[in-house]
């Protein structure tokens, strides 16, 4: 699109919210400080690269499109790429599983930052922060699904020493990159069938998230954060760290409760959670993910849900204490694609809550004019939020439209054929 349009469509934009009382500019420069971490693992269907090869711990990434990261070094080329359509502070969403060991016999239990320097290089470089997950599946160290809860004690102190691990790696991330570095613990802990002991498995998996929690690390630099669910794949009658474990477990302990999109039932959204959470916790961290019947993890839509979370976060002042980040695995189309098409649906539903109107509308609300509290409500929805995301991806030397997908094809045609 011709640059004179974009400035009109601006100019014209900047008009209609200012009707409404609607500062643009500041919106934007509020919506573009806000840091969304993008997930690695989209790059390559969940595999990582040291050595786990497939994918297990019931999830599951469907499709077989052509051209995924094979190696660490691939992934970083495809997000490098991914980033130049992609505007808005972004973090790295990195998983323990993308060590690059170089040859060295080193388990997960033993992992260091210096599994971890080039992508710390690679950050630095790009000026990017990074988040961390200690990856507690695909592993011939988990008993079946269990980890942290199994029966046996040398599989639980393998993977409690994995999860002190990722603190002291998060730990060095953080004061290399001058950022805050959130650990985020998810483990698949359950079972296919109808149990007979709830409460042995819970008590075994308190045991251990304590022992990892024990040592002294700086959670200032290192904060640790708890990801419930509510099933997985062959895991449907029970989960361990289900929501009322991990939540509970959080306002006990002083950890980040990690809300996954799609880890609760079909029709509970995640959007009503934050506030109620936030009266007990200090902080959450999000998986912003689409489950579509199930915990499909589809890429994420800008949909009424995604609008909800990001105006959520927005109107209620929350962006220090919620952080954001997607998770989402789509293997059926273009992966580069999949990156520049959530994380653009993330930064334009957070543009489009950093523009609408929501002081008035809660005036409304506090008046007890709830006609006009519905009424601007609905009359948001058709302000020009979409002029203002061009001059935005325009201003941030990014992709205007749909002009990225063309150079996404280029890229598949230069580089991902040729894997
Ligand atoms: C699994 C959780 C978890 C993973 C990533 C790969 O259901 O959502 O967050 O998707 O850690
Ligand atoms: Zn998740």
């Amino acid at each position: 699109m011709e640059e004179t349009k974009i400035l009109q469509g601006y100019d014209y934009a900047k008009d209609v919210f200012a009707a409404v009382g609607v500062d643009v500019d500041a919106a934007m420069e509020a919506a573009d400080a806000i840091p969304v971490s993008m997930h690695c693992w989209q790059g390559d269907d969940v595999i990582g690269f040291d050595g786990s090869g497939e994918l297990t711990g019931g999830i599951a990434t469907t499709g077989n499109y052509p051209g995924r990261a094979r190696t660490a070094g691939e992934l970083r080329q495809d997000i490098d790429f991914a980033r130049t359509m992609i505007p808005g502070t972004t973090k790295l969403n990195l998983h323990a599983s993308y060590a690059e060991k170089h040859g060295k016999q080193v388990d997960r239990d033993a992992y260091t930052i210096d599994e971890f320097r080039e992508w710390l290089d690679w950050a630095k470089e790009n000026r990017l922060g990074v988040d961390f997950n200690p990856t507690i599946f695909s592993h011939p160290r988990m008993d079946g699904d269990f980890s942290l809860a199994s029966l046996d004690e040398g599989t639980r102190r393998f993977w409690i020493e994995h999860g002190i691990r990722c603190r002291e790696i998060a730990l060095e991330f953080a004061k290399a990159l001058g950022q805050p570095c959130v650990v985020n613990y998810w483990m698949p802990d359950g079972y296919k069938d109808v149990c007979a002991d709830t409460v042995l498995r819970r008590d075994l998996m308190t045991a251990s998230l304590d022992a990892i929690f024990a040592p002294d690390i700086d959670e200032t630099l290192a904060p640790c954060a708890l990801e419930s669910k509510l099933f997985g794949v062959g895991l449907e009658s029970y989960t361990v760290a289900s929501h009322e474990y991990s939540y509970g477990y959080c306002v006990k302990n002083r950890k980040i409760y990690t809300l996954d999109a799609g880890h609760f039932h079909p029709t509970e959204v995640i959007s009503a959670k934050i506030t109620a959470c936030l009266q007990f916790l200090d902080k959450v961290m999000l998986h912003v993910s689409r489950g579509v019947r199930w915990d499909s993890d589809h890429v994420v839509a800008w949909d009424d849900e995604l609008q909800r979370i990001m105006d959520e976060v927005v109107y209620n002042r929350l962006t220090d204490r919620v952080y954001i980040g997607l998770d989402y695995f789509d293997a059926s189309i273009n992966r580069i694609a999949c990156w520049a098409i959530g994380m653009r649906n993330a930064r334009k539903a957070i543009l489009s809550a950093c523009l609408a109107p929501s002081e008035r509308i809660r005036r409304a609300e506090r008046e007890g004019d709830l006609t006009a509290r519905f009424a601007l409500q609905e009359e948001r929805k058709s302000l020009p939020v979409g002029a203002v995301w061009d001059y935005y991806c325009l201003r941030k030397g990014v992709d205007v439209g749909d002009a990225w997908l063309a150079r996404v094809r280029q890229y598949e045609r230069d580089v991902l054929s040729q894997r």
